[in-house]
């Protein structure tokens, strides 16, 4: 692997403008077997909170709470950020607010431009930069432009992740805001961001905004925000797409009782209202309740079992493992046991698995602390992020490898 990332270097730099990243490596040598190892490839200075990459592109981003964006290679962490936020002075982190979220453009190779979702002390925001012109090792912080400015009013339930759709418009979650179960009412408000999945056109600039509406969605004609897609939501942590078929599959982390994932299968129509704060999972939370025109979770995990923050998760779409191949993988905060969920039909088959954690040092060790998210590079290899690892309060980015 390192031997071909250098002969690759090597041959882009005998004079060639040429700055195309190499497509994805597929695996040499497909190893099967359903059981699972993380192994960890890298720790972060702070949290790590995702790791992800542009279309095509083998690096792979790894998003830190505390504003900086490294660059994962064969070989590596980068040394300097891609991107640092750090010490912007609207910049809030800790506890749950930070750098959150990062989605590439799908024509990022050619446009160069990608988005951040991060929190300020009372807002949440998404803007849009493009990397530098002369090193796609670095993002132009001077090509800042915010999109939204979300006001918030507590320190948690941010949301924050975003990717783009087949659609080619860029998906956001956003939490309920904060507090505790819903103070504000947002979630069922269709006139407020909080509380939300949304989706925006980010190739348009419309009515004065940096972004045009689809014309499909709900409220795009009036009747609530015209960003909004999908209502009921408490906070969306981690939530992703299906590559290959488009599913929308999210995990929305519960009040004190109940986790919830959810799977949405491509090319559902309608409003979608996914309950929260009228319902946690299926139990009326803030009753009267009525379930009609609600889309309820196919799968609810309760605090009674140890879980306390569901972690999403991903389907696998890889070539190395192909026995991983169709399965979503998902953890929780807490339990940070390893959990797989497979469609059937409209329902989902759910299992846990028996994991183990080989650290930095080759041995295995228990799990590390605070799982963060579970997501895909450009291959579709998963990555485990986590908040700390082993003996060290640095964050975690962890292979997700198989075998016999
Ligand atoms: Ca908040």
């Amino acid at each position: 692997m390192r031997r071909t990332a250098l002969l690759l270097a090597l041959l882009g730099g005998c004079g060639s403008e040429d700055k195309s990243v190499p497509l994805p490596k597929a695996c040499e040598t497909p190893i099967t077997g359903t059981n699972i190892t993380f192994r960890l490839v890298a720790e972060t200075p702070s949290a790590a909170l995702l790791v992800t990459s542009p279309p095509n592109d083998v690096r792979r981003f790894v998003v830190e709470q505390n504003g900086r964006i490294l660059v994962l290679e064969d070989t590596g962490l980068s040394s300097t950020p891609f991107l640092d936020i750090s010490s912007d002075s609207q910049f809030a982190a800790g506890g749950e607010q930070g750098l959150l979220g990062l989605a590439f453009h799908p024509q990022f190779a050619t446009n160069r431009t990608f988005f951040i979702f991060y929190t300020t002390g009372d807002a949440n925001v998404v803007a849009r930069y493009q990397v530098s012109a002369t090193d796609p090792a670095k993002a132009d912080p001077a090509t800042k432009t915010v999109l939204i400015t979300i006001p918030d009013f507590a320190t948690n339930h941010n949301g924050g992740m975003m990717e783009f759709g087949a659609d080619g418009y860029l998906y956001i979650g956003t939490g309920d805001g904060g507090g505790g179960g819903d103070p504000m009412k947002t979630a069922q408000d269709p006139n407020a961001l909080l509380g939300k999945m949304l989706r925006i056109d980010v190739d348009k600039q419309e009515n004065g905004k940096e972004y045009g509406i689809p014309s499909g969605n709900p409220f795009a004609s009036g009747g609530g925000a015209p960003e909004v897609w999908a209502l009921g939501l408490r906070n969306p942590w981690r939530w992703s797409f299906d590559r290959t078929t488009g599913d929308m599959w999210i995990a929305d982390v519960g009040q004190g009782e109940i986790e919830e994932l959810t799977m949405i299968p491509a090319g559902t129509s309608g409003t979608l209202d996914f309950g929260w704060s009228k319902y946690e999972g299926t139990s009326c939370f803030d009753p009267p309740c009525d379930a009609a025109g609600k889309t309820m979770p196919q799968y609810e995990a309760t605090h009674a079992d140890g879980w306390c923050s569901v972690i999403g998760g991903q389907v696998y779409r890889g070539s190395c493992y192909p026995d991983m191949v169709g399965t979503y993988y998902f953890t929780d905060y807490c339990r940070a046991q390893l959990m797989t969920a497979k469609r059937n039909g409209d329902k989902l088959d759910v299992a846990q698995l028996t994991t183990h954690y080989l650290d930095s040092t080759g041995t295995h060790d228990g799990p590390p602390g605070g799982p963060s998210s579970l997501h895909a590079d450009s291959r579709g290899e998963l990555f485990l992020t986590t908040t700390t690892t082993p003996g060290s309060n640095r964050g975690g980015v962890w292979h997700v490898e198989a075998g016999p």
